[in-house]
């Protein structure tokens, strides 16, 4: 009986708890590894009462935003978080803002390149990240680790996803926090790239861990 009472509590606490859907990249632009992806895999399985649903996407125009929006309407998450890299930058950085742009010289994992294009031509120029930034800084900044608020996520696939994510949860009126972080390259893609800044894998894990934390304390 006290077993079958434990077991139900703990699929109550299961149920009851809330869910947060983490998302990373797989590798793109030659690299073998993608510094969010290595950061997803170690991430524990619950955080402050959180339980964590992860997905890998593909670095894609056509398929990234595709496959998310499946996984927020598998999950039902109370928040979502995408991570990517941002090759050169030396801190951790939570994106404020997502734009209504595709736009980079660079090709995406499927060859394709997109110039000054409109994500929805219907939709409004940006949405601001509705994740508590400042709270995440906070609580980074107490791992010491470089963490600083960036005002642009570029206009390449991360920036796609964060701004479809945003505008899918707004047009379905779901009210749930999302917003995209941005992390430095990894020590070993930075050797052979001359001044290129990069983080230990387990300062970028301490680190998301402490801002995925405040986000499960914020709601
Ligand atoms: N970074 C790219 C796309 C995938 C990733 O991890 C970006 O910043 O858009």
């Amino acid at each position: 009986m006290g077993a079958v009472l434990a077991h139900s509590s703990f699929f109550c606490y299961l149920i009851c708890m809330k869910k947060i859907l983490i998302t990373a990249f797989e590798p793109f632009g030659g690299e073998r590894i993608n510094p969010a992806q290595a950061v997803l895999e170690r991430l524990p399985e619950a955080i402050s009462g959180a339980a964590l649903y992860r997905s890998v996407l593909p670095v894609s125009y056509r398929k990234s935003a595709v496959l998310l929006l499946e996984q927020i309407e598998r999950v039902r998450p109370d928040a979502v978080v995408m991570l990517g890299q941002a090759g050169g930058r030396a801190k951790i950085t939570p994106e404020r803002i997502a734009v209504n742009l595709d736009h980079c010289e660079a090709r995406d994992n499927d060859g394709e390149q997109r110039i000054d294009s409109v994500i929805d031509p219907e939709g409004p120029a940006a949405y601001f990240s509705t994740l508590p930034v400042h709270a995440m800084l906070q609580e980074m900044r107490k791992c010491e680790v470089g963490c600083a608020m960036s005002a642009s996520a570029g206009a390449f696939v991360c920036n796609h996803v964060s701004y479809e994510a945003l505008h899918y949860i707004s047009r379905m009126g779901y009210g749930i926090p999302a917003g995209f972080i941005h992390l430095p390259y990894l020590p070993e893609q930075a050797e052979g790239k001359p001044g290129a800044a990069s983080m230990p894998l387990s300062a970028m894990v301490h680190a998301v861990q402490a801002a995925l934390a405040a986000i499960a304390d914020s709601f």
